[in-house]
């Protein structure tokens, strides 16, 4: 199809079978209109970012091929995170069951309200950079450098693969 861009979708989760949850989203996404699936990271296991005394996050990363614009996925994004059960409560890096962050949109730098291209955590965050180089290592993050770069300043902090999907 023409008119596709290339995106990169952080899948994450920490209530529930959240191993589960991320496989049933990957295949919600590669199905969305105008969305199909290019590649998907091994699953890995996470230390929560963010407040202590919550469960391990499950995470991977996805790179999708799509003809929506970026509010348009982030949107679609968002209607699959409430299909399975995901409740803002509002508290900062709290547990959820699915959360779904559009990383990266071609080589497009964006910045409004609702939606920041890059991700603002993506060069800090292990459980985004090493799935995401698991996939895409020769990627030039936009507005941060070669991935390679941004991984070897990251700490692994105990991530861990958990599945090969
Ligand atoms: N997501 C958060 C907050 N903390 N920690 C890990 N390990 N993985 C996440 O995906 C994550 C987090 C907010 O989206
Ligand atoms: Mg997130
Ligand atoms: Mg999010």
């Amino acid at each position: 199809m023409s008119g596709e861009r290339k995106a990169y979708i952080g899948l994450g989760g920490n209530l529930g079978d959240a191993a589960e949850t991320v496989r049933t989203a990957r295949r919600a996404i590669g199905t969305a209109p105008g969305v199909r699936e290019l590649a998907f990271s091994s699953l890995y296991r996470s230390a929560p970012m963010g407040p202590s005394g919550q469960p391990d996050y499950v995470n991977a990363v996805m790179a999708v091929a799509t003809t929506l614009a970026p509010p348009e996925l982030l949107q679609a994004l968002q209607r699959i995170e409430q299909t399975h059960g995901r409740v803002r409560t509002g508290e900062r890096w709290g547990p959820r069951t699915l959360d779904l962050d559009l990383l990266l949109y071609d080589d497009l730098v964006f910045d409004t309200e609702t939606l920041t291209i890059p991700h603002p955590g993506i060069a800090e965050r292990e459980f985004v950079l090493y799935p995401l180089a698991e996939i895409a290592p020769d990627l030039h993050v936009p507005s941060r450098g070669p991935l390679r770069e941004l991984v070897r300043n990251c700490p692994r902090r105990g991530l861990t693969v958990i599945a090969h999907d």
